[in-house]
């Protein structure tokens, strides 16, 4: 596995003809998966709102008003019920998310228990709380928590133009934590937040460029939520995700590449693009984090159409 891609070859790959670029993306693919299976992921908010940071896309930073209200933790009974649900709907793993900036130590006795729960049900867990200490990453460790996910969002010189409250260091130091403790690491980024090609390559590289490419590698595309200083940012041309997509397959052969936030600005067909250039991962079910994703009898047809079938990778 290569872990040492400059810029300025990552910036060719996105560069490629579209032709050339997906025949590669796609001859990588199926050297390392079934080129026809695809894992869902289920998403919960177990803590809504609120949140001190002030990244531009997020409308749960207490920052805007974006109509998100702040709540407290969920208890664990609703979250386990929510769980059960996901798997009885065929999702593989199950993501919980916190709108905090860290979580403090008190906080994580409960999600302890939350990840407990979700893995007695059978299913493979995965917290974003925010930046963590290496000793709460440990804690999440030896709790049994098999991902953690922490986005990059976006490249190193665009990070201070959509988040001043930290910096891009610090979400490598939580990323250092996480691998050290033994976790397994879930980290990719957002498109369609005005920043250049060379900010998507950069951040691709980056994580490229880690000692060990993160296992999952979630690709969002942005979702414009009004009163968030993002509200109004330009629309994305979908081909501009597929090659995305397909630069983060080629970089990270082995990892699975998913097709996150966003689904529901894309047809069929564009989807069906994204998983021919590597995608092999989605978020599954009817919300994401306080945002709508498409409807499971919608990804059920989606699926039928195109021969896919989910399974853990
Ligand atoms: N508070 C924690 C943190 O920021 O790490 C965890 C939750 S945060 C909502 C998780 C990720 O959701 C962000 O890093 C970002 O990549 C993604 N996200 C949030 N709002 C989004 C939006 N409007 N569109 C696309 N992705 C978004
Ligand atoms: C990730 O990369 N995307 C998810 C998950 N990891 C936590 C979150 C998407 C959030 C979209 C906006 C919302 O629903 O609030
Ligand atoms: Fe808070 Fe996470 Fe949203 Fe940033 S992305 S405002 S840290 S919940």
């Amino acid at each position: 596995m290569r872990h040492d891609w400059t810029q300025a070859e990552v910036e060719a790959l996105f560069a490629l003809p579209f032709n050339d670029l997906i025949h590669r993306a796609q001859s990588v693919h199926r050297r390392h998966f079934d080129a026809n299976r695809v894992q869902l992921s289920t998403l919960m908010n177990i803590k809504s709102g609120g949140c001190p940071e002030d990244c531009a896309y997020c409308p749960q930073s207490a920052r805007y008003r974006t109509g998100v209200g702040a709540g407290p933790l969920a208890d664990a009974a609703e979250v386990l019920a929510a769980a059960r649900d996901a798997r009885d709907a065929g999702a593989t793993r199950f993501c919980m998310g916190a709108a905090w900036r860290s979580p403090k130590d008190r906080d994580l006795d409960a999600v302890i228990e939350m990840v407990r729960g979700v893995r007695a049900l059978g299913l493979e867990t995965c917290l974003t709380l925010g930046m963590l200490t290496a000793a709460q990453a440990r804690r999440l460790k030896d709790a049994g928590l098999d991902y953690y996910n922490h986005n990059l969002d976006t490249s190193e010189a665009y990070y201070p133009e959509i988040i001043t409250t930290r910096g891009f260091a610090d979400r490598l130091q939580t990323l250092r934590h996480v691998r050290d403790a033994g976790m397994r690491v879930c980290c990719g980024g957002i498109i369609g937040m005005g920043e250049a090609v060379a900010d998507r390559a950069a951040m691709l590289q980056t994580l490229a460029s880690l000692p060990e490419h993160p296992e999952s590698v979630p690709i969002n595309l942005l979702v414009r939520v009004e009163g968030t200083p993002l509200a109004s940012a330009e629309d994305v041309d979908p081909i501009d995700l597929v090659r995305t997509i397909a630069v983060a397959r080629i970089l990270m052969p082995a990892s699975v590449v998913r097709l996150s936030a966003g689904r529901r600005e894309l047809s069929d067909a564009e989807q069906a693009l994204c998983f021919l250039a590597g995608a092999n991962s989605i978020f599954y079910g009817e919300k994401l984090l306080t945002t709508a994703n498409p409807e499971i009898e919608r990804d059920r047809r989606l699926f039928d159409k195109l021969g896919l079938h989910a399974a853990p990778l």
